[in-house]
């Protein structure tokens, strides 16, 4: 059985106080990590701090980019090494914001996998077609070709370990969540996809989210379905009792 992954990616929202305030609140009040694994992925300059305020808690703390090198002259970026010294879990990688408003190329996102993975980091890596795709009938093609080249050259070893977050674009902040069954259809295709690049047993550990508008009113459904095992959320990952009521339908 895989165990569900609920992670809150609050992108460039809240200010540093409004940060420790959510992480204090919640802190205490996650399920036990036996039954969900519960990441909050926070704006890269609250990190140390929110690291040390989950310390032995069941709350792992992300960040939602990274460079792929360990270290030079990229002004701006942060390494894997960085993330790792002080100790973040997990990494959200390939957002669809980053590809469209920051040229990320599946290329930049494979380098960020293997990097994030050297350092052990969990890569979340997320695919998803735009509405034009979709409607053209390209979704399959399209998210299988995202994760066979975000995945390119790493073992099955490696790759059972990376969570991959399915997240069709023009569900993203929009209100519009695609239909469970839809979600899951395309979730289990990316899973075939693993199974024919990997082999079986990763495609059956790998856990694959859903992400894209996911609230307290819809989680429940999405996570019944076979090939859903979590969710990636952003807008109702904002708020204390919405975040936990989502740990909650994952537990
Ligand atoms: C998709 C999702 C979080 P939201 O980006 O990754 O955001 O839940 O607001 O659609």
């Amino acid at each position: 059985m895989r165990k569900p992954i609920i992670a809150a990616n609050w992108k460039m929202y809240k200010t540093f106080d409004e940060a420790v305030e959510f992480v204090e609140a919640i802190k205490d009040r996650i399920p036990s990590e036996n039954k969900v694994d519960a990441v909050v992925c926070a704006p890269a300059l609250y990190l140390p701090t929110l690291v040390e305020i989950a310390k032995e808690t069941d709350l792992a703390i992300g960040a939602q980019n990274m460079h792929y090198e360990e270290e030079g002259a990229f002004t701006g970026e942060i390494s894997p090494k960085q993330l790792e010294a002080i100790q973040v879990d997990y990494v959200i990688l390939g957002h669809s914001e980053r590809r469209e408003y920051f040229n990320e190329t599946d290329e930049a996102v494979n380098k960020k996998v293997k990097a994030a993975l050297a350092h052990g980091i969990v890569p979340i890596v997320c695919c998803g077609e735009t509405l034009e795709e979709r409607e053209a009938g390209l979704t399959e093609k399209k998210v299988t070709n995202q994760v066979k080249k975000a995945l390119a050259d790493l073992s099955p070893e490696e790759v059972q370990h990376i969570v991959i977050a399915y997240e069709p674009i023009w569900a993203i902040g929009t209100g519009k969540t695609a239909t469970a069954d839809d979600a899951n259809a395309v979730c289990g295709h990316i899973r075939q996809g693993i199974e024919e690049l990997f082999g079986k047993d990763v495609a059956e550990n790998i856990r694959i989210q859903y992400g894209g508008s996911v609230k307290p009113e819809n989680i429940e459904e999405l996570l019944s379905k076979e090939h859903i095992d979590g969710a990636l959320v952003g807008g109702a990952s904002l708020q204390v009792e919405s975040y936990l009521k989502l740990l909650e339908a994952g537990a």
